[in-house]
């Protein structure tokens, strides 16, 4: 199976990023969890993009806040897909890193997820790789059923609770 890779900006980040960990880590998907700056160690940025496809990774989850770069630069050296997550970071509550991660020009798409949403971003880098990964796509089906049953449990008893009529 293609790795993912988890890049934060800061070690700041890694509370936040906890969240694609965990999911991955759920789904036994393997991954590599990685500290890169966009405008700290540029060199390192690119490199780790440019290099990516070859090092064996199908999807580049990047999590950054206040002027979030990470994402548009890992997207401008690599043709694989890279999932935005703006982090909230800053005294904006994340609303700047959100708009810098979303708004590429065209031509440079990054996935971006809701500011904090590294457990989707996670998702949807499970949801790429299961496209040619039946086993995978079964895990998904199951996560979906699971979550589910546990709406339909809750509407049960809050139902209960207000003894609503059938
Ligand atoms: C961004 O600036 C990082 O992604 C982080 O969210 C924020 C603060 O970084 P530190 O100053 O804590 O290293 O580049």
């Amino acid at each position: 199976m293609q790795k993912v890779a988890i890049i934060m900006g800061s070690d700041s980040d890694l509370n936040t990023m906890q969240g694609a960990i965990d999911m991955l880590a759920r789904f036994h998907v393997p991954f590599t969890v990685r500290v890169i700056s966009a405008h700290r160690t540029p060199e390192a940025c690119r490199a780790f993009a440019v290099g990516a496809r070859g090092d064996g990774y199908g999807v580049l989850i990047a999590g950054a806040g206040k002027a979030a770069h990470l994402a548009g630069a890992l997207a401008a050296a690599t043709t694989l897909p890279i999932i935005g997550i703006p982090i909230k970071s800053s005294t904006l509550d994340g609303l700047d890193a959100l708009l810098s991660t979303v708004q590429m020009p065209s031509g440079m798409p990054v996935a971006t997820v809701a500011i904090d949403g590294a457990a989707n971003a996670a998702l949807l880098a499970i949801e790429m790789l299961a496209i040619s990964d039946a086993a995978l796509a079964e895990q998904l089906a199951d996560f979906r059923l699971a979550q589910t049953k546990k709406v339909l449990e809750k509407d049960a008893e809050v139902c209960a609770r207000f003894a609503c009529a059938e």
